[in-house]
């Protein structure tokens, strides 16, 4: 690769380093992104195509239609409806996993786990409407991990986390018959509606659709989020360093990536383990040294503070430093190409998911819960593979950060132990220290600059004045670039940074891995009903961003969000529906009228800071706190006039 198109491939200089010093016959992401297009019918910008049946595939532009009448719109609508699907079922059937987990736990058959988090556990069981007065906390957990399984398989009524929406919010969802019924349903239904000669009429098919993402954000993905909180603990702020740098040359490296918690979090809990590290030793290391990529990587940096060394783009790069002795894979966001890159480094790779197995890596499963068990035979794999080692060529680039705002801490960073409160928030924002709060949000896309569009957004908002909340890659792209260290607040608007510089946080707070924007919305419900910022979430002056979007998850993200009454813009890659401009037109005002909130792809990033800026306002403006409060100095004259003296 050429040094011009290096630059292009990445903002992150460790990614520039081991892409400078690799063996060129060695392929990459950024290679085949430049050595192949992508296909103009298949990304949705010249017309759209439709595979549904055996008459097609049928190319659909303009006002042609497919061999059995199917609209452009329709088609588009029912592809997204699809993609969305996916994406749901992926969170979800994690979020499915935690609750088999938990139930696990409460039957003692987790070898090594407990419940950590008791107290959320208690609120996890009561919004769930389970008696917990008087009852063992292991009858307590297996009731809710019972309740929680039934939600997936529920047919009829709501979904129990509804409930924990605003009220305006819940009405809204009634009145347009979108409120999910059961997780599984959902995703069901969709894949039934969009089936050859079903559901016809766009509208239709894209609340459905909008019904079926509610299903993960206030479903699959709340479950998932909750049920990790309580087994393995509550994300509280914490130091931590990321970036490729954290490899080690002395130390075996094992790099966990992926999504689901469980067998990463007991491999960084065994990290120090005496007997391991002493065969670590045996065998010529120092010790061991657990790292991770992707959203498993913000699972156990949220809880653990262990190093996340990359986001999604940097997966090939971590084994081409010749230091990684084995990368443990699970589910979602993993390459293929990881089997091709390992056969040139002597990287071991491991999948440990029953759903996820690659050709090429070893397969060691963990499905009888024999936890620590897995986790030291893994580990024991990466300490052998340590002597393999030939060329090593790790980056010496690092950057500090702070993570760990699940939204309990956020209360108590505020609040203080007995005080909790969201209350210097919202005073914040109605005063105008806080302009907005910004999601800025999802993933890197090799057809872009990794981390560039995250970072220009996030740096841009904090400079005038709005808080950005981040999850998945776009924190760790913060995390690269130093933006999750309190001492960011010297590139915050004076506003933010008196705020940032009083209570001691970064402008940019991490919450967790992408299963975690399910945070945001609990954080978003509780900022209304803390009162003063109108009484539905479309009324508040926030926004979300994905930027660097590409997996299905994003869109069913951006679809809940949307459905939930936030104003969603897409970056980067089109979403796959915009050559319908009918369709468009549904997600943008359509949904603004019916729910208070839009999904819209912006491609050009100055047109995102400057759209996402005029809604804030716009919303302020009809908060009526677009107006700076002059502080009003009371003489006493004024005083004997209110009668107060
Ligand atoms: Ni979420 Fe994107 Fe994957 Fe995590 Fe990263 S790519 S949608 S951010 S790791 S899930």
């Amino acid at each position: 690769m050429k040094e011009k198109e290096k630059k292009m491939c990445s903002e992150d200089k460790a990614v520039l380093e081991v892409l400078e010093n690799i063996d060129q016959t060695v392929e990459t992401v950024f290679d085949r992104a430049q050595n192949m297009k992508c296909c103009p019918i298949g990304s949705s910008v010249s017309g759209i195509c439709c595979k549904n049946c055996a008459m097609g595939p049928c190319r659909i532009r303009d006002d042609k239609v497919g061999l059995c009448g199917a609209t452009l719109a329709t088609i588009a609508a029912r592809n997204l409806a699809r993609h969305i699907a996916v994406g749901a079922a992926a969170h979800s059937d994690h979020g499915r996993d935690m609750a088999m987990l938990l139930k696990e736990v409460a039957e003692g058959k987790a070898e090594g786990l407990r419940i950590k988090d008791e107290e959320k556990l208690l609120r996890f069981a009561r919004n769930l409407g389970i008696k917990t007065e008087d009852r063992e906390v292991k009858e307590i957990a297996l009731d809710a991990a019972n309740k929680a399984l039934a939600l997936f398989g529920q047919q009829e009524g709501e979904i129990d986390f509804i409930s924990l929406a605003p009220k305006k919010r819940q009405e809204i969802w009634r009145k347009n018959k979108i409120v999910p019924r059961g997780i599984d349903r959902e995703v069901v239904e969709t894949l039934h509606r969009t089936h050859m000669g079903v559901d016809q009429d766009p509208e239709n098919i894209l609340d459905h659709a909008l019904r079926n993402a509610l299903s993960d954000g206030w479903g699959g993905s709340m479950i998932g989020t909750e049920i990790t909180d309580i087994i393995f603990n509550t994300p509280e702020a914490l130091p931590a360093k990321t970036n490729l740098g954290m490899l080690s040359e002395k130390d075996v490296n094992l790099v966990v990536h992926g999504h689901e918690p469980t067998l990463s979090e007991v491999i960084a809990d065994l990290a120090d383990d005496k007997k391991l590290v002493e065969y670590a030793k045996s065998k010529g290391a120092q010790g061991i040294n657990v790292v991770g990529i992707c959203c498993t990587a913000n699972e156990v940096l949220m809880r653990q503070g262990v190093a996340p060394i990359g986001n999604f783009l940097s997966q090939e790069l971590a084994i081409m430093t010749g230091s990684v002795d084995a990368m443990v894979v699970d589910i979602q966001c993993i390459m293929q190409s990881l089997a091709e890159v390992v056969k040139k480094y002597h990287t071991k790779l491991i999948t440990s998911s029953p759903k996820c197995k690659i050709p090429g890596a070893t397969h060691v499963p963990f499905e009888d819960r024999k936890i620590y068990d897995t986790a030291r035979e893994i580990i024991k794999m990466a300490i052998d593979n340590y002597s393999n080692r030939k060329d090593v060529k790790i980056p010496n680039i690092t950057s500090d950060l702070v993570a760990g705002f699940s939204h309990e801490y956020i209360r108590y960073m505020l609040g203080g132990r007995f005080r909790q409160s969201l209350r210097p928030l919202n005073d914040g924002i109605i005063d105008g220290r806080i302009q907005g709060v910004v999601a800025i949000v999802g993933c890197n896309n090799a057809r872009h600059v990794q981390d560039k569009y995250h970072n220009y957004l996030t740096k841009e908002f904090i400079k005038r004045d709005y808080l950005v909340v981040q999850t998945g890659c776009g924190a760790i792209s913060s995390a690269k670039c130093g933006m999750l260290m309190p001492e960011a607040y010297e590139l915050a608007g004076d506003g933010l940074k008196s705020i940032c510089e009083a209570v001691g946080i970064p402008p940019v707070l991490h919450l967790g891995s992408c299963v975690d924007n399910s945070r945001i919305l609990t954080v978003v419900s509780e900022v209304l009903a803390e009162g003063g910022l109108g009484e539905d979430v479309s009324d508040l002056p926030a926004a979300g961003i994905a930027p660097e979007w590409m997996s299905e998850k994003a869109l069913s993200i951006g679809a809940y969000f949307a459905a939930s009454g936030v104003y969603v813009l897409f970056g980067g890659e089109p979403i796959p529906v915009i050559s319908s401009q009918e369709v468009v037109n549904i997600m943008t005002e359509g949904w603004d009228k019916k729910y208070g909130g839009k999904l819209e792809y912006v491609p050009d990033v100055e047109q995102i800071l400057e759209k996402v800026i005029n809604h804030i306002q716009a919303k302020r403006k009809a908060l009526k706190i677009d107006v700076k409060k002059e502080r009003v100095l009371f003489d006493m004259e004024a005083r004997r006039e209110l009668g107060n003296v």
